[in-house]
């Protein structure tokens, strides 16, 4: 299943571009320590954002894993980046925790700066090298458990850049949403 409602609040999980989300509030970088520009979702942010994105960013560098902070989004369509950094797997422990404080973290700056819409990239599974289903798991059940406190977000979606990630994510949803 790639959508699921509970409380007005829809969770959808589409194929695409992070950097090309115009109807989303926020998007969210899976960023490196260094807030800077990079590979993967960080190279595609910063190159959508320009160079006014990593010279707000460089205030709060370095940030630690599991943590997010929230910047404006310079040239690319959305009102915010917020910036997560992943943990790298099998590195940062304890590796699933931290990534689900990521996800928690993300969605606690939404919630204080109005952003009703926001957009996740699959956080770690590139170059942090973390499995993409226990990923999916974990991404999915940390959104499901922080929907009761939603006041403002009201649209989640995740943005998986192949069709074979889509398809974990979709049937992750399915087995995370089965009561
Ligand atoms: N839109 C959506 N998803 C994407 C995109 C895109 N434009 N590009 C890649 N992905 P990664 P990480 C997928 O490596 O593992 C960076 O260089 C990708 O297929 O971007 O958290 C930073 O500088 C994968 O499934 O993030 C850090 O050093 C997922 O997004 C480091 O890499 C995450 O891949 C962060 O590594």
């Amino acid at each position: 299943m790639t959508q699921f409602k509970s409380n007005g609040i829809l969770i959808e999980c589409i194929q695409g571009n992070i950097a090309e989300q115009p109807d989303m509030a926020a998007i969210v970088n899976a960023s490196n320590a260094q807030l800077r520009t990079g590979g993967g979702v960080a190279g595609a942010i910063h190159r959508g954002a320009g160079p006014g994105l990593a010279a707000e960013c460089r205030e709060f560098a370095p940030i630690r894993p599991g943590q997010a902070i929230i910047t404006g989004a310079h040239r690319l369509p959305n009102r915010h980046v917020i910036h997560c950094l992943g943990p790298v797997y099998g590195v940062d422990e304890p590796s699933d925790e931290l990534l689900a404080s990521c996800f928690r973290n993300a969605l606690k700056l939404a919630e204080e700066n109005d952003v009703e819409s926001i957009a996740f990239p699959a956080i770690s599974t590139g170059v942090f090298g973390f499995p993409l289903q226990s990923a999916a798991k974990i991404a999915l059940k940390t959104v499901l458990d922080v929907l009761p406190d939603l006041a403002r977000v009201n649209h989640i979606r995740f943005v998986l850049f192949s069709d074979v990630d889509l398809q974990v994510f979709a049937e992750t949803l399915s087995a995370s949403t089965k009561a």
